[in-house]
C-alpha cells in the first residue's frame, strides 16, 4: 500500500513538472506576443550592393522600417539578378507579408509575379527604378528619380560647355542594361548627340554600375582610343573605376585634364571628386527613399490611396561652382 502511494505521488509530481515546463519553457508559445502581431510586415527586394548609391538607399530603408517604429522588415539582396528578386517576392507572398517593396533590377518581366501578389491581396510598391507592365493596376505606387531628366540635365551642361559643331569624341559607360537608370540616362545622351552634329559616341559599353567593371571596361577602351574628349559615365562608382584605369596609364581627366567626366548619383565621394576638379559635372540622384516609401504605406494603412507616381527633385553639381558646404549639407 505504501509502495503504491509513493508511485502515485512520484507520477503526480512528474506530470506537474512537465506541465510547468511546458508553460514556462517558451513564453512566445503560450502567451501571444502582442507587439509582434501589431507590426507591419514589409518584404523588400533590393537590387544588390553594387554602388555607394545602393548602400545609401539600403541604409535609408533599414533605418525607416525598424521594429522600434512598428515594422518588421524582411530584407533580401538580389545580387543584381532578377531571378533572385522573383524568388524573394514569392517568399514574401507565402509569408503573407503586409506590403511588398521592389527596387527592380530591370524594367521588363514582372507581370506574372506582380499578378501573384495581387491575387494574394498584397499591395505592391515600386521604388527607385521603374517597371514596364501591361497592367498598371498590378502595383499601387512608384517613387524614384526621373532618369531621362537627369540625362537631359547633363546635356544642358554639355551644350553650355561645348559648341554644337565641335568634333567631340565621347565614350559612354552604361549602367546595367535594361534598368531604368541606364535607359533614361542613355536616352538623354542620345538626344544630345543627335542634336549636336559634331558630337560622336565612339564607344559604348556597360560597367554594370560597379567600380570594378567600370575600371575593366575603361582600361580596354583606353587601349583603343588615344583621344577622348568626354566620358559620359552613368554612375559615380564606374567613374571611380574609370579614373583608376586612366591613372594607371597616365591619361589625364577633369577640369585640368584631357577627358571631361560627367557622372551621375552625386554620392559623397562623387562630390568630393567634383570639388577636387576630377569629375567635371555630377548629376544628383537621391537615394533616401525610406521615408518616401513609408509615407506611401502609411497612406494605405489609413485607408487612403497614394499617388501612382512620385518623382524626387534633384539638382546637379559643377566642379566650377561646388563648395565644401554643398557636400557637408548632405547626408549621403
Ligand atoms: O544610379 C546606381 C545604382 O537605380 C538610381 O543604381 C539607381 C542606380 C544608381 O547602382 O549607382
Amino acid at each position: 500500500m505504501k509502495k503504491i502511494t509513493v508511485i502515485v505521488v512520484v507520477c503526480l509530481l512528474f506530470i506537474a513538472g512537465a506541465l510547468y515546463m511546458r508553460m514556462s519553457g517558451n513564453p512566445s508559445q503560450s502567451v501571444p506576443d502582442q507587439s509582434a502581431s501589431d507590426m507591419i510586415v514589409v518584404g523588400f527586394s533590393q537590387v544588390g550592393a553594387e554602388s555607394d548609391w545602393r548602400m545609401a538607399n539600403t541604409k535609408s530603408m533599414r533605418e525607416t522600417f525598424t521594429e522600434a517604429r512598428g515594422y518588421k522588415l524582411l530584407f533580401r539582396d538580389a545580387q543584381q539578378k532578377q531571378s533572385n528578386q522573383i524568388e524573394a517576392i514569392r517568399e514574401f507572398i507565402s509569408q503573407k507579408v503586409n506590403y511588398i517593396i521592389l527596387a527592380p533590377v530591370m524594367e521588363e518581366g514582372w507581370d506574372p509575379v506582380l499578378k501573384e501578389a495581387k491575387d494574394a491581396g498584397i499591395p505592391f510598391v515600386i521604388v527607385d527604378r521603374m517597371i514596364k507592365t501591361s497592367d498598371e493596376s498590378l502595383y499601387t505606387s512608384w517613387v524614384g528619380s526621373d532618369f531621362r531628366k537627369e540625362g537631359g540635365t547633363a546635356m544642358t551642361w554639355m551644350e553650355k560647355n561645348f559648341a554644337s559643331d565641335k568634333d567631340l569624341v565621347i565614350v559612354h559607360l552604361q549602367g546595367s542594361r535594361g534598368s531604368s537608370a541606364q535607359i533614361g540616362r542613355t536616352e538623354g545622351l542620345q538626344a544630345g548627340v543627335s542634336k549636336n552634329l559634331g558630337w560622336k559616341i565612339v564607344v559604348r559599353d556597360s560597367g554594370d554600375f560597379t567600380q570594378v567593371k567600370g575600371k575593366e571596361v575603361m582600361a580596354r577602351i583606353l587601349k583603343q582610343y588615344d583621344k577622348i574628349d568626354v566620358l559620359y559615365c552613368e554612375n559615380d562608382n564606374m567613374a571611380f573605376g574609370a579614373m583608376e584605369a586612366m591613372d594607371e596609364v597616365g591619361r589625364t581627366y577633369g577640369v585640368k585634364g584631357e577627358v571631361t567626366i560627367i557622372s551621375f548619383d552625386a554620392t559623397h565621394k562623387g562630390l568630393e571628386e567634383t570639388l577636387a576638379g576630377k569629375i567635371n559635372y555630377n548629376v544628383e540622384c537621391n537615394p533616401l527613399h525610406g521615408p518616401r516609401v513609408e509615407q506611401i504605406i502609411q497612406l494605405m494603412e489609413n485607408g487612403n490611396t497614394p499617388s501612382k507616381f512620385a518623382y524626387v527633385d534633384e539638382k546637379a553639381f559643377d566642379a566650377a561652382s561646388i563648395t565644401k558646404e554643398d557636400i557637408d549639407a548632405r547626408s549621403y
